[in-house]
């Protein structure tokens, strides 16, 4: 039996606040219009679209002490947090527009908050080129986007690791990074040193999708809340143009498919980020397109009956 959805509740977080590039605030709404509501109604499930959050808008400013916004962002992923922790509370499986990555960070502390008090197992599949595991010493560019899994993990400004209350937010042993391509300098001995769990490129190219997704869902069942955070930019640029940090080599439309379907066979996803759709560099709103077409998959549409 297919899994068996809660009603789906849309939430926009227009905002490029933590990024590098101008223009992940459009996101929300090239998704909505390539028919993500739609999609996933034609899948039978319910859904809700709560609007879009209101927040700061972007002043475009250099870091303060290795951190740019930081009184944004904070602002953004309380908003965020709020909405997204509403959501689960109602019986809601939440699907955060982002954005920008360090939106995650709202998110993934609202979800690690719900399960915490529900004594419900979490895991965190992260999909991305980079590991975002920066922090203000070893960031090159103080931008938030790139430090959300060290922020979770309890490495950042109290603004961030505290947002729930509590500090971390999550141990490292919740989160499997998949995909990943791109990893700063003093980030590499950090997320090393955490003992974060990383499927790389290298590591796809060597053993492949299936047993890579194999790994990286071992032990999840249907007890585990699963929380998929979908960096667009974890997809190869050649089918995936419009995001802000193209990086190449990132896996193909196939493997992408193949990594979703596999998620949507284990039954227990329970919320989703899509964070870093960038339509200003966009062709055609295509790479909107596919992400719906990819969140499809995860939420179990298979090309033949398999069960
Ligand atoms: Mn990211």
């Amino acid at each position: 039996m297919p899994q068996r959805f809660p009603p789906v509740a849309l939430i926009g977080a227009p905002t490029d606040i933590g990024a590098g590039h101008r223009g992940a605030s459009m996101g929300p709404e090239a998704l909505r219009v390539a028919g993500l509501a739609q999609a996933l109604r034609e899948r039978g499930i319910d859904v809700v679209d709560r609007g879009n959050l209101s927040g700061p808008l972007n002043p475009w400013l250099p870091p303060v002490d290795g951190y740019r916004h930081l009184t944004e962002v904070t602002a953004w992923n309380r908003a965020v947090m709020t909405a997204v922790r509403a959501e689960l509370g109602a019986g809601h499986l939440p699907v955060l527009l982002g954005g920008d990555h360090s939106l995650a960070l709202g998110s993934i502390t609202a979800v690690a908050g719900h399960c915490r008090e529900r004594g419900r197992k979490l895991v965190v599949l992260w999909f991305d080129a980079h590991a975002d595991f920066n922090t203000s010493t070893i960031t090159p560019s103080g931008n938030v986007h790139g430090m959300p899994v060290a922020c979770l993990c309890g490495y950042g400004p109290r603004e961030l690791t505290e947002l729930g209350g509590s500090s971390p937010a999550i141990t490292p042993d919740r989160i499997r990074q998949i995909g990943i391509r791109s990893v700063d300098a003093g980030e590499k001995r950090l997320v090393r040193d955490a003992g974060l769990d990383i499927y790389d490129m290298r590591y796809i190219d060597e053993i492949g999708m299936r047993r890579t997704m194999e790994e990286a869902l071992e032990g999840i069942d249907e007890d585990t809340h699963l929380h998929v955070s979908f960096d667009v930019d974890f997809l190869d640029p050649e089918i995936a143009p419009g995001v802000g940090t193209t990086i190449p080599g990132g896996p193909n439309y196939r493997e992408a498919q193949l990594a979703m379907e596999m998620i949507a066979d284990r039954r227990c996803l329970g919320s989703l980020d899509i964070v870093e759709l960038n339509p200003a560099f966009d062709v055609r709103n295509r790479t909107a397109v596919l992400t719906v077409d990819l969140v499809e998959s995860l939420f179990g549409k298979s090309t033949l009956m398999r069960d």
